[in-house]
């Protein structure tokens, strides 16, 4: 088990004030009075009405009535965990921000990610965006960066914000579809609004299925400022990178996982800080110098455009590591209020008409979520900084402030709190000149170039799994215009990938291309560019039944537990299998449990009785078939390659040598040799997508 407070305890021991253990007490009322019996209502006689001076009663059942708020108007859906935040390089030549600059700080945080459009209680693994909004409890107060997995954005300006979000939403009259951009509502939004189209690139892309929130990438989105001690500013994109690289799972697998286990993403993060195996990301900046704000083919305040990475390199600075979960899901994660407005100095805005809007709407949106003002004091949002001014009153104060003068200025209290002094925040004075218009700039009109680019950096497989998104989602509009609308858009992007979609939807592919392709290229934004291969905190399933090879189980799942997977053992039954050695297997959990779209990797280990078993279950054939098709490794020894090609599965039998690797398979006698260690690296790999596999039913 890792460092829980990372060096900086502040948070926590501030939120160890409230925190309310059951262990070794009365139950009580709100009060503090102890209760005598909490199961049965007073009533007159045993048959008797209910007494209107049950107290207890009432109190027990008002609260409860009372339990629920509202949910987030976006990104209901979440998850989150604490952290702490290391600085390795100082950015002091840019910025006075103090956890930017102290290398010998260490910074707490809160983490919260996110879907997007479903509702609280909706699955995790749907197409959308991941919001990853982070709260940083500085010294000099907290700094909050609101950001998503993907570094763009579907609209330009925030007056669009309402109009977008109710066409992703589910349809008013049926609320219908949940958490799902696919229907007519959204399309038709997006055919209109050509402005959309860099960021459906995005989400029709495999970024919008991350395996894992420690496999996916955050980013800031818009462009903000740092400023330094002399008052220079510099444009600044925030960027975290995962350790474990940027991994996705696979469509069909998704809406799989979405029944079999809603909570994935969730329960895999909460284990993952559990086990001791800490999400990591490492924190990186983009900077432009102000001069040069005018030296890209974009304009650096359009949220719907990148700064390539390989025209300003990402500068990795620190280091984010989520190491705690919280105690109630509620008090933190749900209660936890973000507002891109929280920064601290060196830090600043700038006019990106998206950031400006934001910038009014998170404060807007806690009031009737958190209920009134005071939801700052609440301890997951309560700054590590002193908190000193005369706001006063309010729902849910907490706080008891002392004093006559509740006013600046005073003379009653002295004049304190006092305005001003080092470390308070100044505003970058920008110089700002114009008319009063409401017109979209000019510099914003590109909507296609680096749709474009995205496109075609993209790796085969990459550009199939797009393809195959965007036909799922125009296939489930019922508009014939609407599908014409978008495959007219995508035409405009890339002539054969508007083609490929047209074919798929049933709509005349475009003749010639709207405009030609510009051949250019970013490597870093393909995921197949951006692996970083290992195990840790994989799922891998062992299939056994009576007569299974126990010590190719135990070096297998050795091999694999210490490179940090996690191994379990699955059989038609819970409790032990016998091995064929005569000994026992102990099963983690019976396979109807469970499904192939839980784990990462299949290995079916050796064992004449055990292999024949398993080829003649459905569940354990339909297991192997399926992680096949969804590109998973797969390792079978022995009798239990049989299982494998009782699944349909090609090119396992063995060759010359001892074992033949096919995209993944792997294969062996014995689990000697190099067995355990080429499975391992197959599974490190994450997916096999190049895999042939349409012959293979699941
Ligand atoms: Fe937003 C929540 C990220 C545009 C208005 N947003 C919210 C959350 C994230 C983002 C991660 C969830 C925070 C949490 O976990 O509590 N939003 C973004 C990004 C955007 C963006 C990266 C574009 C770059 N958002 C955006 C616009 C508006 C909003 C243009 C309105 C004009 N967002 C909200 C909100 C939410 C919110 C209504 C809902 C719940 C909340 O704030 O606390 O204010």
């Amino acid at each position: 088990m890792g460092d829980r407070t990372g060096g900086d305890d502040r948070k926590q021991q501030q939120l160890d004030h409230r925190r309310v253990s059951p262990e070794g007490a009365r139950l009580t009322t709100d009060q503090g009075l102890r209760v005598d019996d909490t199961d049965n209502s007073l009533s007159a006689g045993e048959r008797g009405p209910s007494l209107m001076e049950d107290f207890h009663l009432r109190e027990k059942i008002t609260h409860f009535d009372h339990e629920r708020i509202p949910e987030r108007v976006v990104h209901a859906r979440g998850s989150g965990a604490y952290g702490h935040f290391r600085l390795h390089e100082s950015l002091a030549e840019y910025t006075t921000a103090e956890f930017l600059t102290d290398t010998s700080l260490t910074t707490p945080v809160f983490v919260r990610f996110s879907t997007v459009a479903g509702s609280r209680g909706s699955a995790d693994t749907v197409r959308d965006v991941r919001g990853f909004a982070t709260k940083f409890y500085t010294r000099q107060g907290n700094f909050d960066l609101v950001g998503n997995n993907m570094p763009v954005f579907f609209i330009q300006d925030g007056i669009k914000f309402p109009d977008f979000v109710h066409a992703v939403k589910p349809e008013p009259a049926s609320e219908i579809p949940q958490a799902s951009s696919a229907h007519d509502t959204l399309w038709d939004f997006v055919q209109l609004q050509p402005e959309t189209m860099h960021m459906m690139m995005w989400l029709m892309s495999d970024r919008a299925l991350p395996r894992s929130y420690a496999m996916m990438e955050g980013f800031g989105v818009h462009t903000f400022r740092l400023v330094n001690a002399q008052g220079r500013a510099t444009f600044v994109k925030f960027h975290w990178k995962p350790r474990l690289g940027t991994h996705s799972l696979a469509w069909d697998e998704t809406q799989k996982i979405a029944g079999k286990n809603p909570d994935f993403n969730r329960a895999d993060l909460w284990e993952r800080i559990e086990s001791g195996v800490f999400p990591e990301y490492e924190f990186g900046v983009q900077l432009v110098p102000e001069e040069d704000e005018h030296a890209f083919d974009f304009d650096l305040l359009d949220p719907t455009k990148i700064i390539p990475e390989e025209q300003v390199p990402v500068r990795r600075v620190g280091t984010l590591v989520l190491d705690r979960n919280p105690d109630n899901f509620f008090a933190e994660t749900e209660q936890v209020a973000f507002h891109l407005g929280n920064v601290v100095p060196g830090i600043d805005f700038t006019n990106d008409p998206l950031l400006q809007a934001r910038l009014f709407s998170y404060l807007d949106t806690q009031l009737i979520r958190l209920g009134g003002p005071n939801f700052p004091q609440l301890p997951v949002n309560r700054p590590v900084a002193p908190v000193r001014n005369h706001h006063r009153d309010g729902y849910h104060q907490t706080d008891l402030h002392q004093g006559r003068a509740s006013y600046h200025k005073n003379s009653l209290s002295g004049g304190c709190p006092a305005v001003g002094g080092e470390g308070s925040y100044t505003h970058y004075q920008e110089r700002v000149d114009g008319h009063k218009i409401r017109k979209r700039s000019e510099s914003f009109a590109d909507h296609y170039s680096q749709a474009t680019l995205f496109w075609n950096s993209m790796s085969d497989w990459e550009k199939e799994h797009i393809v195959g998104a965007f036909r799922f989602e125009l296939g489930k509009c019922d508009h014939r215009h609407i599908r014409e609308g978008v495959v007219e858009q995508l035409d405009r992007v890339d002539h054969d990938l508007a083609v490929q979609v047209a074919e798929g939807v049933g709509v005349e592919p475009p003749r010639k291309a709207a405009t030609a392709n510009h051949g250019r290229t970013s490597p870093a934004l393909s995921q197949a560019n951006a692996r970083a291969d290992s195990v840790q905190g994989r799922k891998i399933a062992v299939l056994v039944a009576d007569g299974a090879d126990s010590a190719a189980v135990a070096a297998v799942g050795d091999a694999l537990t210490e490179a940090g997977a996690v191994v379990e053992i699955l059989a038609a039954k819970d409790g032990f299998v016998q091995a064929a050695n005569g000994g026992q297997i102990e099963v983690t959990r019976a396979m109807s449990t469970v499904a192939s779209v839980l784990y990462d990797a299949v290995f079916v280990p050796g064992g004449e009785q055990s292999a024949q078993a398993l080829a003649g279950d459905g569940d354990a054939v339909h297991f192997v078939a399926e992680a096949f098709v969804h590109c998973k490794a797969i390792g079978a020894l022995d009798a239990g390659i049989g299982l494998l090609e009782r699944a349909g599965i090609d090119g396992v039998r063995f060759s010359d040598g001892d074992t033949v690797s096919d995209a993944g398979v792997v294969t062996g006698r014995g689990a000697g040799g190099g067995f355990p260690a080429e499975l391992v690296e197959a599974v490190a790999a994450h997916r096999h997508w190049t895999r042939k596999k349409a012959h293979v039913p699941a």
